[in-house]
């Protein structure tokens, strides 16, 4: 049976170094038309070791951005950003007691618990969500694991929503293989499931389920076909080194996630970590342009925490390579920027929104 380590694809000796040459390869000249070629022919890499990512991100701040913006530029139009909208499917009451969540029925945050919405309000939504711009519509359930009674339900959305011309993507917490294989059957493009902080600190945050858990759901989400959605959250208290180590296991799944949402906590009273000290947002951009580094042809969401974010510290996570953001004045339960605030910031940063794929 195959160790953790193993499955992480962690080296582990530091002189398995990643061929990043390209990387360096800063572009000159004229900015790149829009519609240049979304992805490079490059292979993605993947062996980061932990002193690599180490001494990237000791990288001097305007060295690792430039960096960032040159790998962004070889692998995606340096202009357009990715929109996806989410929609609560059903909120609150969770049996996990992951401590930055309001949702948890392990905490008293005041949220009203609901049961799993009915298909109309949901597609409903998923128009509105089109007619905004948005590409991606994600629907999110506070639920450890989906009930196999709620499957038949599920896949409905998924397949209705699909065929409206939005990408589909759910987040509904630990998967079986068969709930897996029924999602990706029904046209769920991607699945989003955070590993939200390093192997090492999970245990400070989530005392419900282990970090091999939520990598052996990561396992069969890959196997079903479907695309990968993971990332994780900082600004909840953690080392340096976690961060290091968040991204480090990020990096080296193989292949790397198709998407990964960097969140910033959205601090919530009641819960455990609600009085987080906030990641300063030089830090965040920093993360973010180290992700772009080690991830070239992912894409990185600027997700939670963008309601505390000037446009200038948003400005410069674009520069470092985030090409995909939360649309909506919700999250899942908290503010986002309303449509009008986004807007304006694209409009004066002259970036288009992407389109879903054909
Ligand atoms: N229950 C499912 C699960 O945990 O995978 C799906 C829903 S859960 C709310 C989706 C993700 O939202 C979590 O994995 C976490 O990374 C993120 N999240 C939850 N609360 C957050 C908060 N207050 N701030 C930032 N991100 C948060
Ligand atoms: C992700 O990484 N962030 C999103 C999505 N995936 C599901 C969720 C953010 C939730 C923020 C808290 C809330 O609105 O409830
Ligand atoms: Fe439940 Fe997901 Fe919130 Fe954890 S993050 S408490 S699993 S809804």
């Amino acid at each position: 049976m195959a160790t953790l380590i193993d499955r992480l694809n962690v080296p582990l000796q530091d002189g398995a170094r990643a061929d990043d040459s390209h990387a360096s390869n800063a572009r000159g000249g004229a900015p790149l038309p829009n519609n240049y070629a979304p992805h490079s022919s490059k292979p993605a890499k993947s062996g980061w070791s932990r002193t690599q990512i180490t001494a990237l991100m000791e990288t001097p701040f305007m060295d690792i951005i430039l960096r960032a913006q040159s790998v962004h530029r070889d692998n995606f139009a340096p202009n357009q950003i990715q929109m996806s909208q989410l929609l609560s499917i059903k909120t609150g009451g969770c049996a996990e007691d992951c401590g930055y969540c309001n949702q948890s029925a392990h905490f008293d945050t005041g949220l009203k618990p609901s049961k799993l919405m009915d298909i109309e309000p949901v597609l409903e939504a998923a128009r509105k969500a089109k007619a905004g711009g948005a590409s991606r519509f994600c629907m999110g359930a506070a639920w450890r694991s989906p009930k196999d009674r709620d499957m038949d339900a599920l896949c409905d959305m998924t397949q209705q929503v699909k065929n409206m011309g939005l990408e589909t993507c759910m987040t509904l917490g630990m998967l079986s293989s068969e709930q897996a294989k029924r999602l990706a059957n029904s046209g769920l493009d991607y699945y989003n499931h955070n590993i939200d902080t390093a192997p090492e600190d999970y245990g400070r945050i989530i005392s419900t389920r282990t970090f091999e858990d939520r990598l052996n759901t990561l396992g069969r989400v890959r196997a079903s076909g479907m695309k990968v959605c993971c990332g994780g959250i900082v600004g909840m208290g953690e080392q340096a080194e976690d961060r290091i180590g968040l991204l480090q296991v990020l990096a080296n799944l193989d292949p790397a996630p198709e998407s990964v949402p960097i969140n910033a906590l959205v601090p919530v009273a009641g819960t455990p970590l609600g009085e987080s000290e906030p990641i300063h947002p030089i830090e965040f951009a920093r993360l973010i342009a180290v992700a772009r580094i080690l991830m070239p042809q992912s894409y990185v969401r600027l997700s939670a925490g963008r309601e505390h974010m000037s446009d200038e510290a948003q400005a410069l996570c674009f520069m470092a390579g985030a090409n995909s953001i939360f649309v909506g004045e919700t999250l899942l339960t908290t503010d986002n920027p309303s449509q009008n605030e986004d807007h304006a910031l694209f409009a004066r940063l002259a970036i288009t929104p992407e389109a879903a794929p054909d």
